[in-house]
Order: C-alpha cells, then sequence, then structure tokens
C-alpha cells in the first residue's frame, strides 16, 4: 500500500501481583513517553469511575458481597464499556498504558476456583495488547513491601493462587520483568520493551482481539 496510513497507538498491558510495582511503573512510563512528545494516556482497569467501577470498588472494599461469577462478570463489563473508546483512542495515533486487564480477571477469578475457560469467555471480543509486561515478584517479597491494604484479595495465601493462576495464563510473548530489581532498573527494561513494540505498531502491525 503505497499512502501511508496514519499510524496507530500501542495497548501495552502491566499485570503482575498485587504490590508488585505496577501502578509506580506506568506512572514513570506514562511521564517519560509524555516528555518524549509521544501521544499517550495512562488507563487503569478496573476503571472506578463509572457505573459498574464503583460496584467493584465498594465489592473491593468490603462495602457489599457479591457471588463470585456476578463480580467476575461485572470486572469484565468493566473493561466492556471502555472498548470503543479504546478502539477510537489506539486508532487516532495515542497508545494506552493499561494497569491490568483481562488477566487480572482470569487470574484473581480462577484462584477462587472459578473454571478458566469459563472466566475467559466474557473476555472474547476486548482488544488483545500489543505487549503484556508481568512485573515479577513472589508472592512473600510482595507480602514484604507492606501496604496490603483493607482491600479483599490482598493476603498472601490468596496471592499464592494468583501467583500460580499468572503462571497457567503466560505464553511466550509476554515480557516478564524482575519486580524486585532496583525502581530505576525496572523502568529501563520496562521503556525498551515498550518502545520496541510501539515501533511494530507504527510500522502496521494490525490489530487484534482476545484470545488470539
Ligand atoms: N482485579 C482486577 C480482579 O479481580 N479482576 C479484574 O478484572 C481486575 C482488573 O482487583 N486486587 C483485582 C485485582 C486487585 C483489585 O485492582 C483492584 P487495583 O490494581 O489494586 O486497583
Amino acid at each position: 500500500n503505497k499512502e501511508s496510513s496514519s499510524s496507530r497507538g500501542a495497548l501495552i498491558v502491566l499485570e503482575g501481583l498485587d504490590r508488585c510495582g505496577k501502578t509506580s511503573q506506568s506512572g514513570r512510563l506514562y511521564k517519560y513517553l509524555d516528555e518524549q512528545g509521544h501521544s499517550v494516556e495512562s488507563w487503569r482497569f478496573p476503571d472506578r469511575n463509572t457505573g459498574v467501577g464503583q460496584m467493584i470498588s465498594s465489592y473491593l472494599a468490603n462495602k457489599s458481597q457479591l457471588d463470585d461469577h456476578a463480580i467476575h462478570l461485572l470486572f469484565s463489563a468493566n473493561r466492556w464499556e471502555k472498548r470503543s473508546l479504546m478502539e477510537e483512542k489506539l486508532k487516532s495515533g495515542t497508545t494506552l498504558i493499561v494497569d491490568r486487564y483481562s488477566y487480572s480477571g482470569v487470574a484473581f477469578s480462577s484462584a477462587k476456583g472459578l473454571d478458566i475457560e469459563w472466566c475467559k469467555a466474557p473476555e472474547i471480543g476486548l482488544l488483545a495488547p500489543d505487549l503484556v509486561v508481568y512485573l515479577d515478584i513472589s508472592p512473600e517479597k510482595a507480602a514484604e513491601r507492606g501496604g496490603y491494604g483493607d482491600e479483599r484479595y490482598e493476603q498472601l495465601e490468596f496471592q499464592k493462587k494468583v501467583a500460580g493462576s499468572y503462571l497457567s495464563l503466560r505464553d511466550s510473548s509476554w515480557k516478564v520483568i524482575d519486580a524486585t530489581l532496583l525502581i530505576e532498573d525496572v523502568e529501563k527494561k520496562l521503556r525498551e520493551v515498550v518502545l520496541d513494540c510501539m515501533m511494530t505498531c507504527h510500522k502496521g502491525k494490525p490489530m487484534s482481539q482476545l484470545w488470539p
């Protein structure tokens, strides 16, 4: 195709256990890319600002009880309600750094004992990330970092199960970064894989959908 189609943004997803450093790293990455002049936005799931997001937030704060399947579907709905905006942003050339995505959905719910295929089903058709970065830390080390709040799931025994679920979800396309390295070193490695991925998208890698 001779016509230069305007290039699209990349869908970058950060995953990992609670306290692995995802939120700090997405903030740093956002700042870096923004300063470099890229069109970039920082997103997170759950997005607690929507109606569905408020139900999720209340559940996580133990202020409401929900059946495990029901909360799973709410987390998924929370991604669906952002899907069209996500596609619009990517097509218009904006790179999205997303703190948690469908993998968190599947990892946390299947750690409760829900069937993994059942967990994956409602995610079918959401946009597939161009890059998944897993910030790798053992549940024990993550717990030592302190700051486990009072939210549901923030307990060592449960995080061990989540780690196991993530392990079965991981495939060879994921970039795994040792999250126990110095914060600057994690940041440096993250930049490398992200810039590389952005270049691939820029060159015309097509968008795809879950589960590829
Ligand atoms: N979580 C997050 C899920 O159980 N399913 C999901 O689909 C997503 C996106 O919510 N412990 C869990 C993981 C976290 C919690 O996330 C809130 P955060 O990143 O602490 O706001």
